[in-house]
């Protein structure tokens, strides 16, 4: 099967994004989007998802981190579907439990053709060095309606911001890439009763 990989680009006055997605890399990726934790995040999510993933963000970040954010959430969300394509023979389904330290983050998705997000995480503080933590749920709603998909993103325990966050990007990359894995058994058909995702 060849690669399924997509480049999208999106310019406002607010963000200039270029993305690359392959969903079935090995990991690779070179990422800079000006915040540092949102960088390693995003290196956590190609490493951990055997995604490649090349992105160039260059955002008002002289206001703050959201749009930033927000905005490359809508890319990776619109290339995860340009990916995905027909979505025939895809697993659909995958779920993940991430532990990190005393961390325990779970995310399921359903690749589903609607979106939805169901967050259940408790962040304490404010920002993780210049990432504000409110934009973690921004971040996922967007992804979730540009690729319509449900997120399901539920906290077991943790008390590190840090870990928490790390955690929920490590989970969702796990079950990204099972839910974007190929069933052999499916021979090119759709996982859905109604013949449509
Ligand atoms: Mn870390």
């Amino acid at each position: 099967m060849a690669d399924r990989a997509v480049k999208c680009t999106r310019k406002t006055s607010e963000t200039d994004i270029s993305l690359e997605l392959n969903l079935d890399g090995s990991g690779n990726s070179k990422i800079n989007t000006g915040i540092g934790f949102f960088d390693h995040m995003l290196t956590s999510f190609a490493k951990h998802g055997f995604f490649d993933l090349n992105l160039t963000v260059k955002g008002d970040l002289y206001v703050d981190c959201h749009h930033t954010i927000e905005d490359t959430g809508i890319v990776l969300g619109k290339a995860i579907k340009g990916a995905l394509g027909d979505k025939k023979s895809i697993k659909r389904f995958g779920n993940f439990f991430l532990p990190m330290d005393e961390t325990l983050v779970m995310c399921a998705i359903d690749l589903s053709g609607r979106p939805y997000l169901v967050y259940d995480l408790n962040l304490s503080t404010e920002k993780v060095g210049y990432f504000d933590t409110q934009m973690v749920k921004e971040f996922f709603y967007a992804v979730s309606y540009a690729a319509e998909m449900n997120i399901n993103l539920k906290q077991f325990s943790g008390e590190n911001d840090h870990h928490i966050i790390e955690a929920a990007f490590k989970a969702f990359a796990k079950a990204l890439d099972e839910a974007t894995s190929i069933d052999e058994r499916l021979k090119g058909k759709l996982l859905s009763t109604k013949g449509s995702l």
